[in-house]
């Protein structure tokens, strides 16, 4: 057992080295691809969790100041720009495998996020969800903030111990302190998961990109990230057929599975979309970022298919709980055109990746397409060859 003066110092020690974690600056690497910037450090990890949150502060209940509630993982997470600060909607795991969400703000998109006092207390009206996680925030041009996140209860229709349902919650707000919480979304599928709001009204209704699954894991019959319109999104139930927008494809970065990630991003070419594809091998499952465009009048409408992976976990991103994962489910976009890209990494902690609409734009529609067949893709990088040999033979 500590002395009380023990006690104090550590606490004391543990404040602010906590605090020293906050202030640490976070300088861009030099990591290059004319693409995006990374950072050297994540912008959230467990540790970022607030003391507050973990250890019971009284010397008489708690002696030898053991931490009572511990934070597991700090990673996907919804964004949005309000007030003047960067905000992200993250999803904290307990050491008890439960998620929950928290607001972490800071006046930096890349460094110095602190999570708020409390997490966010979403009203409890869905008394058979067990866990909840991966909210994505669209700033809906209705006015409200909408939380788009997954929902999951236990399968109470088999004995098997781990069989899950996935739905989609929806919750909104104004200020992200107070929320809302609407009905799940209704759809002829059996499961949804990553299912994302979009920002405006199309032909006078809401708009929703979803992701059909057959099983909890598993996307078996669902095609990929589909698009399909809601009436009323107090009563949200789909009224169009869902159909596929990016689709899973043989041999690709998304052959396994693919879900919607940060809200689409409105440009002059059309919508940008930065989702995650799922692919597997025979050391599990790979989770890598990656890019398309909708038409702008007609986002149901595919208009171009950047070739393979946009980011992928690199070194130590590359492990932690479920290794080898990148996933966003959020990113800013400023006036000035400078965009922040929030993703996890191997569902452990979170990062941030910058890039400009205008490269993000070059990226999206000049980047040549899978050519799905090595012989094909051999063919499309000979001609990209063959041009830089002629420009040095020019020069
Ligand atoms: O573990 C990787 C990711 O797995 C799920 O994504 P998907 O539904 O596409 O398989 C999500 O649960 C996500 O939270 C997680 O990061």
């Amino acid at each position: 057992m500590l002395t009380k003066k023990e006690f104090e110092a550590r606490l004391d020690r543990m404040l602010v080295e906590q605090e020293q974690l906050f202030r640490r600056p976070n300088p861009r690497t030099d990591f290059y691809n004319g693409i995006y910037d990374r950072y050297e450090n994540p912008v959230l990890t467990a540790a970022h969790a607030p003391i507050l949150w973990r250890y019971d502060m009284c010397y008489e209940d708690n002696p030898n100041l053991m931490e009572r509630l511990g934070i597991n993982a700090v990673m996907n997470s919804g964004a949005v720009y309000l007030d003047g600060k960067y905000c992200l909607v993250v999803r904290v795991e307990g050491n008890d495998r439960k998620s929950f969400f928290a607001v972490a703000e800071s006046t930096s998109p890349t460094e110095g996020f602190r999570f708020r006092d409390y997490p966010v207390i979403l009203p409890d009206t869905c008394p058979e969800e067990t866990n909840v996680y991966d909210m994505r925030l669209t700033q809906h041009e209705d006015g409200w903030i909408y939380g788009v996140f997954c929902s999951e209860s236990k399968d109470t229709s088999t004995n098997d111990l781990s069989a899950a349902i996935a739905q989609a919650g929806i919750v909104r707000t104004k200020d992200l302190v107070t929320w809302e919480r609407l009905p799940n979304l209704v759809s002829k599928s059996p499961q949804q998961r990553n299912v994302v709001l979009h920002p405006e009204f199309v032909d006078g209704k809401y708009a929703f990109y979803t992701r059909p699954q057959d099983d909890f894991i598993s996307t078996g019959s669902g095609g990929g990230v589909c698009f399909a319109l809601c009436e009323d999104i107090t009563h949200p139930v789909l009224c169009t057929e869902e159909v596929v927008i990016s689709p899973r494809i043989y041999h690709t970065i998304t052959e396994v599975k693919n879900g919607a990630g940060a809200v689409p991003i409105k440009t002059e070419k059309g919508w940008i979309h930065i989702a995650h594809g799922v692919r597997n091998t025979a050391a599990g499952l790979r989770y890598v970022i990656y890019v398309f465009a909708t038409d702008l009048n007609d986002p149901s409408k595919l208009i171009a298919s950047p070739s393979g992976l946009f980011i992928a976990p690199q070194g130590e991103e590359r492990v932690g709980d479920v290794s080898n994962v990148a996933f966003t489910n959020g990113a800013i976009v400023r006036e000035n055109g400078d965009v922040y890209i929030y993703y996890a990494s191997s569902d452990t902690r979170l990062h941030v990746a910058s890039t400009t609409l205008e490269k993000l734009m070059d990226y999206t529609f000049n980047t040549p397409s899978d050519a799905l067949r090595s012989a094909d893709c051999v063919k499309q990088r000979c001609e990209l060859i063959t041009k830089n040999l002629n420009r040095e033979k020019n020069v």
